[in-house]
């Protein structure tokens, strides 16, 4: 996700699955990338089709990465019993420094 101009705070990026069947084990996996003294949120939630709430499952605020080359690693269980999407949502921090990324899901 880009934080530059024209970007502003509180904007977001979602990334939304096709619906995944219930009972299922999942695990998702990742790497995410969060450095910047203006760092944003990145979020996993998992919702119903067509239902607007969102459930969290994951999430980190702020810097993570303690330089430019260092990616984390997360893992979200995601084991549900009904058919749900997975929403994986960044969002802008108070400045241009707070560009962040994902690989690897
Ligand atoms: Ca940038």
């Amino acid at each position: 996700m880009e934080a530059s101009s024209p970007r502003l705070r509180g904007q977001t990026a979602i990334l939304r699955t096709p619906p995944i069947p219930a009972s299922l084990r999942i695990c998702m996996r990742f790497y995410y990338h969060m450095f910047g003294k203006s760092m944003g949120s990145l979020s996993v939630f998992i919702a119903r089709p067509s239902v607007p709430r969102l459930i969290p499952k994951w999430s980190a605020d702020g810097q993570q990465s303690s330089n430019q080359s260092e990616w984390k690693f997360a893992e979200v269980d995601l084991f549900q019993t009904f058919v749900y999407q997975i929403i994986i949502r960044g969002t802008r921090g108070s400045s241009f420094y707070s560009d962040m990324a994902i690989d690897d899901i």
